[in-house]
């Protein structure tokens, strides 16, 4: 009562000091969370998990009992580019420099199974991340780092089997055996269908190698962990919170019944499932996604009854978020990540990476990457947050938004579920339309300036100084690549090779058999990742996405205003003078699977009035210049995320010259660093969208190049 009537005093001081009512500035978040003024002890009535404690069952509040007093999170920097001897090179320095556990990043043509030499990858290689195709690309990667004492997590999925039996044989060559190998595979299928796209084989297959995988690991590698289930990539396509946490535990249920189904007893494999997810911007909300994650995902798995209380444990890497970053006065980006690296920490993770500031831009230089690990070493040893654990329980706020994010999810969970699971979900398309409409949805909160983002809509320089930024020479990566390529063909027992390869492909078509012993002895024998691939490819075919766009979001979220209107009147204006609407289309090249730009501005692009075609992922040029001209596309936008724009790019444009498309107009969208834009304009390129980009500025732009096409 007491309560009562001072809250109703408080609510009286407030409305005399805001001459409103404190409910009008009710934050309605994207996950749908109506955030208050004030939280007070009222807040917590009803909320059970409060009286529990790390180390112990439901883990909300950590999977340790000493947490970061005992063992401070692992500062474990994602990295890879151009060669193994260059990345190794980089992993040493980094080690010496304070970062304890490794994380590599492979490059595009190694996720999608394609050997360095392969036609379809020439852009590809060596950009965003390390070309590996054989264990002796892998040897290298670890040479002077030993396997038996370092932790190496693996973003691969993909190209899952092929990497992993490398990574194995790699080991055994430094005579590490692989009960001792320590580390994470990502092997996370069903969000690469959903959002990340290096996907190979189709959804059923691939369900069976991540099965193989776990049942491998727990038999023979009692110390590494068979998965890092991701919500990551959804955050990063544009996924709210709620749907993050709720897709990518619904996958970690599918996993386990996966795993199950293989005969396997859940204790001797769910203490190696692991987790990754995004942190952003919205600071107690992050750390409270990681409290609720692990609340979920302990209900979850006690469904499945296991023995060892570990069984029930949520363990995760957190990385800060990528789509945060912005090209715009960089600087900025090292104070988000800041934040969003003491959200992750004081959400309790395992394992860190804290993106470098000009990661918006370009792969990170020793300069930027140093400032990134300095972040987690500062928060480590001069912050004293290490001290406590779980220093946010109790608050009011966040326990409230635990509870709140953990209904919400378990909500989403239960809707996956009576759709008959995950993988049912993912092939109906309904969780990656949901991510799609969320991503379109928050693209015009930020071009309206509902949402603030310092340097980009709001206090925006007037003039950019230009960083440096690192840039590869793919041509020479790749023919250093070819090369080794060529002497492993050379010197390998070729008749072995064949042996391994055939073997493999009999129990990918469902010999007896566990797929990944079978890669080790193929990976031992030195067949390529191409190879290895390939031999599934003969058992499972490939897989191939049906581009599919969302409408009516981005128009909508602008309904009744002017600035819309009138680009979209202007667009209706030249569409009659045309007799038909204009065509454009979205393309995206190689092997880079980051559609998230692709399918946003096919969407805004479409509600505007442009006739949108959307093409397929993984176009080589030479098949995006001859759909666009098929269709009769005025304007052909290709959206350049991995850095393959400098080699695709003047390609493309000149694939469309030699079919006698000299009148598209080629643009350009994404992630290029402003020294390229010359020479993209060089080659014939009309405009350069770069990150941060209106979509309304980029519309009227492009609506400006037709009309002066029109016109000359
Ligand atoms: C931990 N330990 C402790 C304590 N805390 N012991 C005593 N007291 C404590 N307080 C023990 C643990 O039990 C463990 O031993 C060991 O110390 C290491 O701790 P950990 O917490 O398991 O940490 P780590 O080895 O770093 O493993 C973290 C997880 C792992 C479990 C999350 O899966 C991981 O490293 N994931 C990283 C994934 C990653 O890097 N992904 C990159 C994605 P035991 O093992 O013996 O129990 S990059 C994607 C970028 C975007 C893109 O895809 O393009």
């Amino acid at each position: 009562m007491a309560e009562r009537t001072s809250h109703e005093a408080w609510h009286r001081l407030a409305e005399r000091e805001l001459k409103a009512s404190p409910d009008d500035l009710v934050w309605r978040t994207p996950e749908g969370i109506d955030v208050k003024l004030l939280y007070t002890e009222a807040d917590l009535e009803g909320i059970r998990h409060l009286g529990t404690l790390p180390g112990m069952e439901p883990f909300l509040r950590g999977p340790r009992a000493t947490m970061y007093a005992g063992r401070p999170w692992t500062i474990r920097q994602y990295a890879g580019f151009s060669t193994a001897k260059e990345s190794n090179l980089f992993y040493r320095k980094a080690l010496a420099a304070g970062q304890k556990g490794l994380s590599v990043a492979f490059d595009l043509a190694t996720h999608r199974g394609y050997d360095s030499d392969h036609p379809r990858v020439e852009g590809d290689v060596g950009k965003a991340g390390v070309a590996i195709d054989s264990v002796e690309d892998m040897k290298i990667l670890f040479d002077g780092i030993p396997l038996e004492e370092m932790s190496v997590s693996m973003t691969m999925n993909g190209a899952v089997i092929p990497v992993l039996a490398n990574f194995i044989v790699a080991g055994e060559e430094q005579g590490v055996a692989r009960e001792k190998l320590s580390g994470t595979i990502q092997n996370d299928i069903l969000k690469e269908f959903m959002v990340r796209n290096t996907y190979i084989y189709p959804p059923e297959p691939s369900m069976r190698i991540v099965a193989d995988i776990i049942d491998y690991t727990a038999r023979e590698m009692p110390k590494f962990n068979s998965i890092s289930i991701s919500g990551y990539h959804m955050q990063e396509a544009g996924a709210t919170l709620v749907q993050e946490l709720a897709f990518t535990l619904a996958d970690g249920r599918e996993y386990v019944r996966a795993a199950l189904a293989k005969g396997l007893d859940v204790d001797a494999f769910a203490g190696r499932l692991s987790f990754f997810f995004a942190i952003g911007m919205n600071f107690f909300m992050e750390a409270a996604k990681l409290r609720a994650a692990r609340l979920l995902w302990s209900r979850i798995m006690a469904e499945f009854e296991p023995k060892k209380p570990s069984s029930l444990m949520l363990r995760t890497h957190c990385q800060t978020s990528g789509v945060s970053l912005q090209e715009q006065d960089p600087y900025n980006n090292i104070v988000r990540t800041a934040y969003e690296a003491l959200a992750a920490a004081l959400g309790g993770t395992q394992s860190l990476h804290t993106n470098s500031f000009d990661e918006a831009i370009a792969l990170p230089t020793e300069f930027s990457a140093r400032i990134a690990r300095n972040t987690q070493l500062i928060l480590q040893h001069e912050t004293g947050i290490t001290n406590v654990v779980d220093p946010l329980a109790g608050s009011y706020y966040v326990e409230s938004l635990t509870n709140e994010l953990a209904e919400k999810a378990w909500a989403l969970i239960e809707e996956v579920e009576a759709m008959g699971g995950m993988t049912k979900a993912v092939a109906s398309g309904l969780p990656k339309r949901m991510i799609e409409e969320a991503a379109t949805r928050r693209q015009a909160a930020v071009d309206k300036g509902e949402e603030v983002i310092v340097g980009v809509n709001r206090y925006r320089l007037e003039s950019e100084d230009r960083i440096d930024s690192r840039d590869i020479d793919n041509k020479a990566v790749r023919l250093a690549q070819v090369r080794r390529l060529e002497e492993i063909r050379r010197s390998r027992d070729d008749a072995r090779v064949d042996a391994t390869l055939a073997a493999l492909e009999a129990v990918a078509a469902g010999g007896p058999g566990n797929i990944l012993e079978a890669a080790v002895e193929a990976a031992r024998a030195r067949a390529t990742v191409g190879e290895i691939s390939d031999a599934m490819r003969r058992a499972f075919g490939d897989h191939t996405a049906r581009p599919e766009v969302v409408g009516r979001i981005y128009g909508k979220a602008y309904e009744g205003e002017p600035e819309f209107q009138t680009l979209a009147a202007r667009l209706d204006a030249f569409a009659e003078m045309l007799g038909h609407r204009p065509r454009i289309m979205v393309a995206k090249l190689g092997q880079d699977g980051h559609d998230r730009g692709a399918k946003m501005i096919a969407s805004a692009f479409g509600d505007i009035g442009f006739d949108v075609l959307a093409g397929p992922l993984f176009q080589t040029p030479a098949e995006a210049a001859e759909m666009a001209l098929d269709a009769k596309v005025r304007v052909l936008g290709v959206s350049s995320l991995a850095a393959g724009h400098k080699t695709l790019l003047p390609q493309l444009i000149g694939e469309l010259k030699a079919r006698g498309g000299h009148e598209v107009i080629v643009v350009c969208g994404g992630v290029v660093p402003r020294q390229d834009y010359e020479l993209l304009f060089d080659q014939g390129v009309a405009a350069v969208f770069g990150p941060g980009t209106n979509v309304l500025e980029a519309g009227r732009a492009v609506l400006d190049l037709m009309e002066g096409k029109l016109r000359n």
